[in-house]
């Protein structure tokens, strides 16, 4: 089986922010996937400031070869929502802090989602954009035995750390 997972080939993960400014928590996303050697591509939508352009891009994302989509906004972010009303590909959504509601209200706009038209919703902000990032190699994971390797990887770095920073803190008692 041929894997989805090298940066030449292209783009299988789609990530799409409602703003320039959702940059510093949705880079954690780009990181994960650079790190993976998933091939993705990204760009800056609204549903509400663009409307047409975020529905082009949510109707155009299977044939242009996507498998899943990360969509990450803050505010009242429909962002998600509306994408995933347009496609059938797995929706996973980001709610960011980018209001005085410190995320909340995200959070509920892009998990309270009516039934037949899910979003996997993450937790708010850089947290959320790593998550999404995790689970959408997950999602490729479940057919690409490549990835699904360096996801192992991935967690088995993540216990050496926590083994590691047990082991400085019992050194430094
Ligand atoms: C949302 O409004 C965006 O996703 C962003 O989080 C927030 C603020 O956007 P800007 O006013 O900074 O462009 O739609």
């Amino acid at each position: 089986m041929k894997s989805l997972g090298d940066q030449d080939k292209p783009p299988v993960v789609g990530i799409v922010m409602g703003s320039d400014s959702d940059w510093g928590s949705m880079e954690k996303a780009v990181s994960i996937l650079e790190q993976l050697n998933i091939p993705f591509d990204m760009t800056v939508s609204s549903a509400h400031r663009s409307p047409e352009r975020t529905a082009e891009y949510a109707r155009s994302a299977r044939t242009r070869g996507l498998r899943v989509i990360i969509a990450g906004a803050g505010a009242a972010a429909h962002l998600a929502g509306f994408v995933a009303a347009l496609t059938t590909l797995p929706v996973i959504g980001v709610p960011l802090d980018s209001s005085s509601l410190r995320g909340l209200d995200a959070l509920l706009a892009t998990a309270q989602m009516p039934a037949g038209v899910p979003v996997a919703t993450m937790a708010i902000g850089a947290a959320g954009a790593k998550n999404a990032a995790i689970l959408a190699a997950q999602i490729l994971a479940t057919s690409d035995p490549v990835i699904e390797g360096r996801l192992n990887q991935l967690k088995e770095g993540m216990a050496a750390e926590v083994a590691q920073k047990a082991e400085s803190l019992r050194m430094n008692m």
